[in-house]
């Protein structure tokens, strides 16, 4: 064998080591990047409602919830973003003012809160620590209380 042939060898598996590297390193990150949140389901008040909803850059996956007044409802909130979102860090907030819930989920986690919404009524909720904030029609919606 020739004294080029052997350094073209050694340049071809460089190139082949250096293209599996690129490719693997490719797959884990789009990997993780589409892998669903984990979802963390905690305790449930046994006669409740439970309500998922996820957080995204392009709003609440839900506009409008139903609830029954005098009924315990528990939101769980997922933010499905990353901490690689500079508006907010990926993080989402789900707070109802009239009703005293603030829960905010931390990029690709769960955070949950239940309530007892005790009068019937149209209560606004909204997420204020991303992109556009309350501002943003997309992060809010209408939690419906009847009676
Ligand atoms: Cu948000």
């Amino acid at each position: 064998m020739g004294h080029g042939q052997r350094r073209n060898k050694r340049a071809k598996r460089w190139k082949r080591n250096a293209y599996i590297l690129i490719v693997g390193t490719a797959v884990v990150t789009v990997a993780w990047l589409v892998a669903p949140a984990a979802r963390d389901t905690g305790p449930v008040p046994p006669g409740g409602q439970v309500v998922d909803i996820d957080g995204t850059m392009g709003g609440f996956s839900m506009q409008e919830i139903r609830a029954k007044a005098g009924r315990p409802l528990t939101v769980r909130l997922t933010s499905v973003d990353t901490q690689f979102h500079t508006d907010g860090g990926g993080k989402h907030q789900f707070a109802i003012d009239g009703l005293g819930v603030n829960i905010i989920a931390p990029p690709k986690g769960t955070r949950w809160a239940t309530f007892t919404p005790a009068t019937p009524g149209v209560y606004e909720y909204y997420c204020d620590v991303c992109c556009g904030g309350r501002a943003n029609p997309t992060m809010q919606g209408r939690l419906i209380v009847e009676a």
